[in-house]
């Protein structure tokens, strides 16, 4: 599905390489040519000076003329060997031009864009790749595996800048061996993302590692969310505290922390109504939820479809809540993943997780060479 990026970026450096090679080819040529001319007047000295015994004698049908061009075309053959080191030496270590790298890094460039990469974090990118790629001195035949590490080097440093997050597993299991229960997650993010299907994931996940959890069917607002939490719930097989439309949320969620706490549940599941980080009203729902309920971890479901706007509605929400981290939804969607690269740079708040599918098993914990792989996966 990446292989396109791959693609333009063989191709970038293809046509780098193969410039190198017209060029030392060219090289060659003029070199072929000077010593094979070299060679020839040499031996038509040493001939000339022998010239009584050793002259080349010319067929009767053929000039002489032509038969000490074969004789050349002779030496030249011999001499192949000389002109493969010269050729060996011109092409054994080439040194990019300025020109060059520049137009291998556009063609990275826009296929980060092209994969969702935000323009400001290409840009970034691209300048980093320069400072490493400018002046290095690299074998043609090995330039595309350099340039491609260079490449995947780039991705994963900037992945990384928000990798030293938050491990969900971890971070329970540290609370379940402390006994300092229940741990209560609320998720949030725009609609449709994914939110509850992602909350029946992470509830499969905990039920099959052992741990104990209670979802709080706290989406009061959009039609059909209760019976939907409750619809998953059933299939992966965990406790639903709900209550009617248009309760408040915020009673729902205390509700199911009270449960949890009554039935020694370890994990308590907040799901919540989709909203957009500008409607004030869900915001400020979304801070009465948080100041009720304390969240030990407030999770933002996004889509990795939704291209540069994630970044900033992530950042706009964050202004009125503190995320700890992030699951990004659809990876499976024709999704190029670039935007973790940009979430990773503009926000620096952990993605803990991607969505692959809509079965409960389809959640894979982050990993920046994941992504790397799908953006550019190896030959
Ligand atoms: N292909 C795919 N579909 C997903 C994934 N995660 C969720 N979905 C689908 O996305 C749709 C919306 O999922 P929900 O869980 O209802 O999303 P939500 O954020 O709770 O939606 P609202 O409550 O309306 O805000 C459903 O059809 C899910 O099956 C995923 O990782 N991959
Ligand atoms: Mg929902």
């Amino acid at each position: 599905m990446f292989e396109e990026l791959r693609k333009k970026i063989s191709n970038a450096i293809r046509g780098i390489s193969k410039k190198e090679e017209e060029k030392a080819e060219a090289q060659q040529e003029r070199n072929e040519e000077k010593i094979s001319n070299e060679v020839v007047s040499k031996e038509i000295g040493v001939k000339e000076e022998v010239s009584e015994t050793k002259r080349p004698v010319a067929k009767s049908d053929e000039a002489p003329g032509v038969a000490l061009e074969k004789q050349g075309k002779q030496e030249r053959t011999l001499d192949v060997s000389l002109a493969s080191k010269i050729k060996g030496a011109v092409l054994g270590n080439v040194t990019l031009s300025d020109k060059e790298v520049s137009g291998f890094i556009d063609k990275v460039k826009m296929s980060l864009i092209e994969s969702d990469v935000s323009y400001d974090v290409a840009e970034e990118m691209s300048e980093n790749l320069y400072s490493s790629l400018k002046g290095m001195r690299v074998p043609p035949s090995k330039a595309e595996d350099e340039f491609m590490s260079k490449v995947r080097e780039s991705m994963t440093s900037v992945l990384s800048k928000g990798s030293h997050g938050t491990n969900i597993k971890k971070f329970i299991d540290e609370r379940v061996k402390a006994n300092d229960l229940p741990v209560k997650i609320l998720f949030l993010g725009p609609n449709g993302t994914g939110k509850t299907t992602t909350i029946a994931k992470i509830a499969y996940m905990l039920k099959n590692s052992g741990t104990s959890c209670v979802i709080s069917a706290s989406d009061t607002f959009r039609a059909a969310a209760i019976e939907q939490t409750e619809h998953h719930a059933k299939k992966v097989g965990v406790p639903v505290i709900r209550s009617s439309y248009g309760a408040d949320p915020a009673s729902v969620a205390f509700d199911a922390i009270a449960h949890a706490r009554s039935h020694n549940i370890e994990v308590v599941l907040i799901d919540s109504a989709g909203r957009q980080e500008t409607n004030r009203n869900l915001v400020m729902e979304i801070q009465k939820l948080v100041r009720v309920s304390k969240p030990d971890l407030t999770i933002f479901v996004g889509e990795s479809t939704s291209g540069n706007a994630l970044p900033n509605q992530i950042r706009e929400l964050s202004n009125h809540v503190k995320i700890d981290g992030i699951i990004l939804t659809k990876l499976d969607c024709d999704a190029k993943g670039g935007n973790a690269i940009s979430i990773a740079s503009a926000t620096g708040i952990p993605i803990l997780f991607f969505g692959t599918g809509e079965g409960y098993d389809a959640l894979v914990p982050f990993d920046a060479n994941f992504i790397v792989n799908n953006i550019l996966p190896a030959s």
